[in-house]
């Protein structure tokens, strides 16, 4: 953190159904009927995004719904993604937004935002991972100084993604407090082998350090930079067309496929 610019890959994750209250919290935006709305997590780790099992936001935070630039494709409908205000002003600079964006419009204090809490429990379709539909649930740690604010979650290889799954699968509390019912918890899934880890290393390690939830900072950092080395000098993918490569050889591969498919977005901070 803070040292030089930082290359994240936005993964383009997309509402499917929203729920009545994400319907009735969309519609103040008068979007163009057929629009497609994305929420769109950064992560430094494309080549886990086989195993997403649902996509965190965080429920206070207040994001933008900005358009995306035209693709040249008349056939391709507008495209809305879901970021924080400070990420939109970036991706302003990145040229990734549509012509009608400016400093002005994305700085407004007018500017209409839906809440992170009016989304959680939507279905949404993310790219790679085999589960169809993810939800949208809520992570208090997300910080809206980072990123675009909208993280996805691989609890297999990130232990902050995994405590946090933890946290709502084991507090029925904070569940009912969002709306989460247990069906949104989907399992994490094997997609790396370490193999000093097994093919679950951010399970395993949160659970050999008794990890008790997802405000215990300082023992998630421990963990958090020893997954993130050992998956990328020592991981192997276990599943899709890379399989048997290992991550860091196919890293790049992986997002360089995910964005010539536009199921992805290259963005810097
Ligand atoms: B990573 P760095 Cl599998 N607030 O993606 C909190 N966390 C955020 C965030 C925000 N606003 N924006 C992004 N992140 C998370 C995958 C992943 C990530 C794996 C393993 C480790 C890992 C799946 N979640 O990150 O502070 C995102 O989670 C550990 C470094 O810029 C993003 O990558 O280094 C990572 O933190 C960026 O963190």
């Amino acid at each position: 953190e803070g040292v030089g610019p930082q290359e994240y890959t936005l993964i383009k994750i997309e509402l499917a159904a929203p729920t009545a209250t994400a319907a009735k919290a969309l519609s103040a935006f008068d979007l163009p009927k057929g629009a497609r709305v994305f929420l769109v997590a950064g992560t430094l780790r494309p080549e886990t995004m086989y195993g997403q099992t649902n996509c965190w936001i965080h429920p206070d935070i207040n994001y933008l719904v900005v358009p995306t630039a035209s693709t040249g494709d008349a056939a391709a409908a507008v495209e809305y993604l879901v970021c924080t205000r400070r990420s939109a002003r970036n991706m302003l600079y990145q040229g990734i937004l549509a012509d009608s964006e400016t400093l002005e419009s994305i700085e407004s204090p007018a500017r209409r935002r839906l809440r992170g809490a009016d989304l959680i429990g939507c279905p949404a379709r993310a790219p790679l991972t085999p589960y169809e539909r993810v939800y949208v649930l809520p992570m208090m740690t997300i910080k809206e100084t980072k990123g675009t604010g909208v993280v996805t979650s691989v609890p297999s290889d990130a232990p902050d993604d995994f405590v946090a799954l933890q946290d709502l699968r084991q507090k029925a509390a904070l569940r009912d407090k969002f709306g989460v019912t247990m069906d949104m918890l989907l399992d994490p899934l094997p997609i790396i082998d370490i193999p000093e880890l097994g093919d679950l290393a951010a399970v395993t390690l949160a659970k050999e350090m008794k990890i008790q939830s997802q405000n215990d900072r300082e023992k998630l950092d421990l963990v958090k930079e020893r997954v993130y080395k050992l998956g990328f000098y020592d991981g192997v993918l276990k599943v899709g067309e890379f399989a048997g490569s290992r991550v860091q050889d196919v890293k790049k591969r992986v997002q360089q496929q995910l964005v010539d498919t536009r199921q992805a977005i290259v963005y810097m901070e």
